[in-house]
Parts: C-alpha cells; sequence; structure tokens
C-alpha cells in the first residue's frame, strides 16, 4: 500500500520533470539557448556551474576589493596618465576643507562653552566630503546622514546658514526644531537630516527611482557610515536599488568607528563595498583621505548611474579623528597615540596641500591668510546668530500637519494663556512674538 503510494509520487514526479522538459525545449533555442542534451543547472536567478567538488566558500577565498587612489600620502600623483583638474578648481577644493575645518574647530568649541547644544566635528573626512561634492551636479538630490556639513557647504551653503541652524534662531529655515548639524536645504538640493539612521537610505531609492521616470538627468547621492550600514534600512535600500534599477549612489564614509564601536565588532565580511555584488550593485573602494580619488570615483559612478540606471556604491576608506559627537569621549575607547599616529601620518587636507604645493598653486601666506579670513568670518557670524531673537514659540505647534488640526489648535491656545499668565517663569525676551 505505502510502495504503491511512493511510486504513484516518483511517478507523478517523473511527469511532471517531464513536462518541464517539453515546456523548456518548447521555448527554443533563441531565448534561452538551451538544447535539451546539455546539462545545465536551470535555476531561475543568477547563472551559476554545476561542481563535483564538495567545498565551503570562505570569506578569504575572495580577493578583497582594492582601494583606489591617485595620490601617495606625499601628494604625489601615482600614475602618470591621471587626468587633472583645473588649478581653481584643486585651490577651491582645498579652500573649502579649510573652511569646513575651521568652523567645525570653532563650533566645537562653543559647544563646550555651552553656547550651542550639540556638535558633530567632520576632522579626518574633509577629503571624503569635498572630493564626493565636487563630482555630483549641483541639482543632483543628496540625502545625508550628519557628517556630511561639506556636501552642503560646497554647494554655496553658507557659514551663516549653518550657525543660524546650530543656535536654533529666528533665521534657521528648519524653525529651530531639530537638534544642530541637522541641516537642510531646498534650494541646495539637500534634504533634510534626521537622526534615525538608515533611513535616508530607502528614501533616497524611491528619490531616484522618481527621477528616472522623470527622465530628468538627475541622480540622487545619499551618505551614511559603515555603521549606520548595518541597519536593516540598508539591506532594503541596496535590494531595491537594485531591483529597480535606480540611478542613486551608495556613499559609505568607513571611518573605521560607530560611536565606541570598531570595524571589526561591526561587520566580518570584506567591509561594506563587499556587499556591493552580491546584490548586484557595481561597486568601488576609494581611499576616502585622497580628495582627487574620491572626486574620480564619484565622478564615474555618477556617469554610470545615469547611462544605465543602476545603483552604484562607493566606499571610501578613512578615519574619525575627533569624536563621535560633544557627546562623547572618544579617549574611553581609543588611545590618543592612535589618533596622533592616524592623523601625522594620513591628513587629508596636508595631502591636497602638498599636490597644490607641488603644482605651484599654494603657499605658505595663501595659507595663512585663508586660515586668519576664515577663522574671522566663522567667529563673525557666530557672534551675530547668538544675538538673532528665536522663532516664535508657536512654530512648534506649526507644520506638524499641513492644516493644523483642531486639537493642536486647543493646545496652542492653551499655552498662550499659560505663557500670559506665567511670562515671569520663561525667557519670553528672547523669542520673536513672544506673546
Ligand atoms: C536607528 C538608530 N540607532 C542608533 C542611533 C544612535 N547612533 C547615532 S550615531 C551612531 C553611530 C553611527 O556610526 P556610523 O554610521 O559609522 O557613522 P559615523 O558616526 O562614524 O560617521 C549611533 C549608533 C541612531 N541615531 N539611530
Amino acid at each position: 500500500m505505502v510502495l504503491g503510494k511512493c511510486r504513484g509520487l516518483v511517478n507523478n514526479i517523473r511527469a511532471r520533470i517531464g513536462m518541464i522538459r517539453r515546456q523548456i525545449c518548447s521555448v527554443g533555442t533563441s531565448s534561452v539557448n538551451l538544447k535539451p542534451n546539455v546539462d545545465m543547472p536551470l535555476f531561475p536567478g543568477p547563472q551559476s556551474q554545476w561542481t563535483e567538488r564538495l567545498e565551503l566558500i570562505h570569506p578569504l577565498s575572495y580577493n578583497r576589493i582594492p582601494i583606489y587612489r591617485v595620490m601617495d600620502r606625499e601628494g604625489c600623483v601615482l600614475n602618470p596618465d591621471e587626468p587633472q583638474l583645473e588649478k581653481d578648481f584643486v585651490e577651491k577644493m582645498y579652500r573649502t576643507m579649510i573652511l569646513l575645518n575651521t568652523m567645525d574647530t570653532i563650533l566645537y568649541e562653543s559647544q563646550r562653552q555651552g553656547r550651542i547644544s550639540f556638535y558633530m566635528t567632520s576632522f579626518g573626512e574633509e577629503a571624503t566630503l569635498i572630493g564626493s561634492a565636487g563630482a555630483i551636479a549641483s541639482n543632483d538630490l543628496v540625502y545625508a546622514q550628519y557628517r556630511e556639513t561639506g556636501v552642503l557647504m560646497w554647494r554655496g551653503f553658507s557659514v551663516d546658514q549653518c550657525i543660524n541652524q546650530c543656535f536654533g534662531n529666528c533665521e534657521d529655515k528648519g524653525k529651530g526644531r531639530q537638534m544642530p548639524l541637522h541641516y537642510g536645504s531646498k534650494s541646495h538640493n539637500f534634504v533634510t537630516i534626521s537622526s534615525p539612521l538608515t533611513t535616508q537610505l530607502p528614501q533616497a531609492v524611491g528619490s531616484a527611482y522618481a527621477y528616472k521616470l522623470a527622465k530628468n538627468g538627475q541622480c540622487v547621492i545619499t551618505y551614511f557610515g559603515e555603521g549606520a550600514a548595518s541597519e536593516g534600512d540598508a539591506h532594503a535600500a541596496f535590494n531595491f536599488a537594485s531591483t529597480l534599477k535606480c540611478p542613486v549612489i551608495f556613499f559609505c564614509r568607513n571611518n573605521g568607528y560607530a560611536i565606541s564601536t570598531p570595524t571589526h565588532e561591526q561587520y566580518g565580511g570584506d567591509g561594506i563595498a563587499g556587499h556591493g555584488p552580491s546584490y548586484g550593485i557595481t561597486t568601488i573602494r576609494v581611499d576616502g583621505n585622497d580628495a582627487l580619488a574620491v572626486y574620480n570615483a564619484t565622478k564615474v559612478s555618477r556617469e554610470y548611474v545615469l547611462a544605465e540606471n543602476r545603483p552604484v556604491l562607493i566606499e571610501a576608506m578613512t578615519y574619525r579623528l575627533g569624536h563621535h559627537s560633544t557627546s562623547d569621549d572618544s579617549t574611553a575607547y581609543r588611545s590618543v597615540d592612535e589618533v596622533k599616529q592616524r592623523d601625522s601620518l594620513d591628513s587629508p587636507i596636508l595631502r591636497l596641500r602638498r599636490y597644490l604645493e607641488m603644482k605651484g598653486w599654494w603657499n605658505d601666506s595663501k595659507e595663512c591668510s585663508w586660515k586668519e579670513e576664515t577663522r574671522k568670518n566663522v567667529l563673525k557670524s557666530l557672534a551675530r546668530a547668538e544675538k538673532v531673537l528665536k522663532p516664535e514659540w508657536k512654530e512648534m505647534f506649526r507644520d506638524v500637519y499641513y492644516d493644523m488640526p483642531s486639537q493642536l489648535v486647543k493646545q496652542m491656545k492653551f499655552m498662550e494663556a499659560h505663557i500670559e499668565q506665567y511670562r515671569d517663569k520663561y525667557p519670553v525676551d528672547k523669542y520673536m512674538n513672544p506673546v
């Protein structure tokens, strides 16, 4: 009885295999290029080959993705065929790197003095930011994490605008609602930053899909750290971008740490670039301290995503020289010597300076006057922004929805009466239209 059932099952399977074979043959050689007697794997999905060798694939049996560079640490160009960038352009890159570094130093110190509530520097990542920003078009859409002030700066977002946001004063377009550094600017095509890590990645893919449909010749670039790449949203974004064929550049800043977590606790494989090919994403790993290499890698990626309507993943290898934020003391988990050594051996700013000097495009006196000018401007901006009034307090009830619902109107009126009654208990003189 049991045997009979088994035989029935086997016959059934045989019949089905026969049917599948007949179906495959009837598709014809033109579409699948299969002859019935050729023994090839028939599974859907990526094409592979049979093997009779029983073997586990060890991650080290793959060649690690190499790190593309243009200059060595002394600023010497390694490949004589390397196309040269214009003097003014490279000089602008360098000047913006210094400006960013100067603003970071002053705002970091001003947080230590309690003048702003929070800050994050980009120390060590200046080349990564400016090199990539220089290679994309100003109307390409940027989704950032939080350590990408340099990208916005390159696009002309001023020191005043940065500092107004950090003070949350009434000149901040975000109306003082978010923490410092959560910049955004519609006119600079820079989507407003938010704190939850990696949420911007699938959103960037959605925007890229819309750009593809609009055929507007623009692409999207999204920045994130190697720590953020461990979030589920990164997987969703990589997979959607690949399967929906979206013109998006995933730009990972691999700076070695996610707060106190070093990369060896973050991932076990070939970094973030190692993920790319497995998602079907064209990938490059680049020396993030080499502004010219980052520029080239991003430029080529931009051309590719637009020509092919497919994503690219760039992993820029760099090092976070600063603390994670003003809420962090990184000496609790890495030595001061480690940081000093990295800074002295591999400074992205010094490397570009050496390149410029070798070209005869930069010298000590230019360096001194630019540093002095930027320092003065940042300090002036800071002193000014500090005195500007905070936005009207009613702004905290607006823009929750496009139209304010009645229950929110009620809460706002309640607050109004409350402030009128207790105005001596609130710093009303620091706000626009206090009552
Ligand atoms: C979803 C989520 N989880 C945790 C945090 C807390 N957090 C803020 S920054 C950070 C580390 C991110 O590191 P990485 O992505 O490598 O960027 P880096 O700070 O090094 O530039 C963490 C865990 C957060 N903001 N959002």
